[in-house]
């Protein structure tokens, strides 16, 4: 067979770049770590922008993207991230937030009423104010979020009609103290699993449920250890592209405006297909023999307020950074 072929036979994320390292090797190759499937739109952007990267600037910087939690679980390649060792990885702002703090302050539960707040927020001061505090740590955020989208409660066992189905509930949270005290002020047992675990803890009955949007529970194949599906829209998450500083730094300076160009503009491209994604898959879903609920979801954010939840995180996130939530979505929470 011929060399090309035998090429071709070589991991498809990195076929491009193998034929071209072939011919002349890149000055620059980095790992670009998620955690989310090949088949999620964040990995189909990602492709999108490292090839246009490396077409862009004449094969010089090569990012290899590594999906799935290939390289570790988020809480080590967060670590991986910080030491140079994983140049690019995509995190939620909660999960983030176990080194920046503030970060988090997009994810607070029936923040954002829809879409539109959310680009509006995110692209505008409040998210310039969580990729302040992220450079603060030494972190290299691009300017566009990536979409995860907005989440929803899953189990195995009952369906979840109302706040009280949420007492005593075994679900699995991200690592992250907000949503370890949001499910807890609902009266739940959460329990802090990394994603690169969820789907085993949930097939070994570890968990009852977990909570994500609807495009990771299709693309994550989650339908195929939970049965019920609750619509809680309970809180929006997304992802920020992260450099690590060093490494970014390291790069001529065109070639750093080039990777941002093409990270932001595949953002604007994998917002688009994710919001789709998430409005439509129920459909599949309930072939694959999932089960829906709509519950009423004013009653569950009420049961966060009388628990005090608003105000233990106003707290927290301080004066500063809450009022530029509220001012973001235009109501007091
Ligand atoms: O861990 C999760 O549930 C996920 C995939 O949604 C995040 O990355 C926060």
């Amino acid at each position: 067979i011929s060399r090309r072929t035998m090429l071709l036979g070589t991991g498809a994320l990195a076929l491009g770049a193998t034929i071209r390292t072939k011919a002349h090797a890149a000055d620059f190759t980095y790992k670009f770590a998620n955690n989310l499937q090949t088949t999620h739109p964040l990995n189909i952007r990602l492709k999108e922008a490292a090839d246009r990267i490396l077409e862009e600037t004449g094969g010089r910087l090569q990012i290899n993207i590594f999906p799935s939690s290939q390289l570790g679980n988020d809480t080590e390649t967060l670590s991986q991230l910080r030491s140079g060792a994983t140049e690019f990885f995509t995190l939620s702002p909660l999960i983030l937030s176990t080194l920046v703090p503030n970060a988090a302050i997009s994810g607070i539960g029936f923040a954002f009423p829809d879409y539109d707040a959310v680009w509006k927020a995110m692209d505008g001061e409040l998210g310039a104010y969580a990729r302040g505090e992220i450079e603060k740590k030494g972190l290299v955020p691009m300017e566009k979020i990536w979409d995860n989208g907005f989440r929803q409660i899953t189990s195995s066992e009952k369906p979840i009609a109302s706040p009280e189905d949420l007492k005593g509930f075994k679900i699995r949270v991200p690592p992250s103290p907000l949503w370890q005290s949001m499910f807890t002020a609902f009266g739940s047992a959460p329990t802090t699993i990394n994603f690169a675990e969820v789907y085993t803890a949930l097939s070994t009955g570890i968990v009852d449920g977990q909570e994500n949007p609807l495009a990771i529970a299709s693309t994550a194949k989650l339908y195929e250890v939970q049965k019920h599906c609750a619509m809680t829209n309970h809180m929006w998450d997304g992802f920020w592209p992260l450099a690590n500083k060093r490494a970014w730094e390291a790069l001529p300076e065109d070639i750093r405006a080039i990777t941002a160009k093409h990270l932001n503009e595949s953002a604007i491209a994998q917002r688009a297909d994710t919001v789709k994604l998430n409005d439509t898959v129920r459909e599949q879903l309930t072939k694959d023999g999932m089960t829906f609920t709509d519950p009423d979801k004013a009653a569950f954010r009420e049961v966060l307020k009388q628990a005090g939840f608003y105000n233990e995180w106003k707290g927290k996130f301080g004066d500063e950074a809450w009022g530029i939530l509220e001012k973001a979505v235009g109501t007091s929470l």
